[in-house]
């Protein structure tokens, strides 16, 4: 049995920023109070990781173990974890959910106040790690780090899910999906019958028309620059796709025709800021609601004149789509598994964990959706 003892896996590690990643034996000490180990079985390559090992996010301490995108099996738990239990199916939280902070409380937020987004401790919640590697201590990636045979997660970051969902697939309940389809149905929440706009067709716009969809949107609008994402956006949902560059007038312009006066909802998928304000801008100008999904540069100012605001529009955005992620993952898992809505689309290819440097490289050349990779 390993419960108890430090085990010994393979990993990739990320000794320092722009560099490929190194795959490596590292020892993973057992979970301590309220903490959970677990055996990864799937776990997507996000943008976000490729922006801290790019140096963008450089707050970010090396070495680490990145990735927080997983779905595993919990191999042992620490003292006090009541409600998860050795051999069940988790998805990994790198929004956490402690239930206790001033955010947990409010139903109206997401934003736990023990998130290690902006912080980046590198560290559980204890402050310690429970990865070493040559004799050298490795950090953890905002409470999850699933590029690793197994982790450590603090309770707080784990989603108990049921026995039955395949892993391989409902990993991207744990970031990609879930942040697009609840920017949909929990920050927007996108009215049957209306009109929406997507912009920006990747992995997470994607996410987006497929919730419009399920809310049941009368016109759902792909926008891109590049005509060749809009196959796969039809067949997720959208009703039609409208390339930016091949109109002269502004693309709100557009937009404000094809929807007689400005649509319902719009999403910026892109983290562009001027793609933000025109996303805006083409919205209805009294009673439209535009939502913040990409992240831009953490530098760039978002340019507007107040009066788009003043007429009635609604500007938001979210984390995560809005999701308390222990309340709210299970239930998503159950929706999947009772086919309200597709995974396999957004899975454009799967690769060893070995191979996780040519994952990344299929994110740069823009050729992968999302790569989830195997163990
Ligand atoms: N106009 C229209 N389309 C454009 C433009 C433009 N000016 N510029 C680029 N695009 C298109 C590209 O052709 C591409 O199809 C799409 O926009 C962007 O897609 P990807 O594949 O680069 O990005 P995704 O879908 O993987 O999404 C990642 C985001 C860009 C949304 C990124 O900001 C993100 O990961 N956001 C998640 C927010 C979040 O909550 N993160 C927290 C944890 S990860
Ligand atoms: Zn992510
Ligand atoms: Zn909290």
């Amino acid at each position: 049995t390993t419960a108890g003892n430090v085990i010994k896996c393979k990993a990739a590690v990320a000794w320092a920023p722009k560099q490929p990643l190194s795959i490596e034996d590292i020892e993973v000490a057992p979970p301590k109070a309220h903490e959970v180990r677990v055996k990864m079985v799937a776990t997507g390559i996000c943008r976000s990781d490729d922006h801290v090992l790019s140096g963008s996010i450089s707050s970010v301490k090396f070495p680490v173990i990145l990735g927080h995108e997983g779905a595993g099996i919990v191999e042992s738990v620490g003292p006090g974890v009541r409600n998860i239990k050795p051999g069940d199916k988790v998805i990994t939280l790198f929004q956490p959910q402690c239930g206790e902070c001033r955010n947990c409380l409010d139903p109206k937020s997401n934003m736990c106040l023990k998130s290690d987004i902006g912080k980046h401790t590198g560290m559980m919640l204890d402050n310690s790690s429970r990865f070493t590697c040559k004799g050298r201590l490795i950090q953890h990636f905002v409470h999850t780090s699933t590029f690793t045979e197994y982790t450590v997660l603090d309770e707080m970051a784990v989603a108990k899910i049921q026995d039955d969902a395949p892993l391989d697939k409902v990993c991207l309940i744990s970031c990609g999906f879930s942040t697009g389809y609840g920017s949909a149905l929990n920050t927007a929440k996108v009215k049957q019958g209306s009109t929406c706009a997507v912009f920006g067709l990747g992995g997470v716009g994607l996410s987006v028309v497929i919730g419009c969809k399920v809310a049941g949107a009368a016109k759902i609008i792909g926008v891109d620059t590049n005509s060749d994402k809009f196959a796969k956006a039809k067949e997720v949902g959208a009703t039609e796709c409208i390339n930016p560059k091949h109109y002269k007038e502004p693309i709100h312009k557009v937009l404000e025709r094809l929807t007689e006066g400005g649509l319902d909802y719009s999403f910026e998928c892109i983290g562009n800021t001027s793609v933000m304000a025109s996303a805006l801008l083409s919205t209805n100008y009294s009673c439209g609601t535009s939502v913040i999904v990409g992240v831009a540069p953490s530098a760039a100012e978002l340019n507007l004149n107040p009066m788009e605001i003043l007429t009635g529009r609604t500007l938001k955005g979210a984390i995560f789509g809005g999701w308390k992620g222990r309340d709210c993952v299970p239930k998503l898992v159950a929706d999947f598994m009772a086919k309200k809505f597709e995974l396999d689309g957004l899975i454009s290819h799967r690769l060893p964990l070995q191979k996780i440097n040519e994952g990344f490289d299929l994110l740069h050349k823009g050729e992968s959706l999302r790569t989830v990779l195997y163990f």
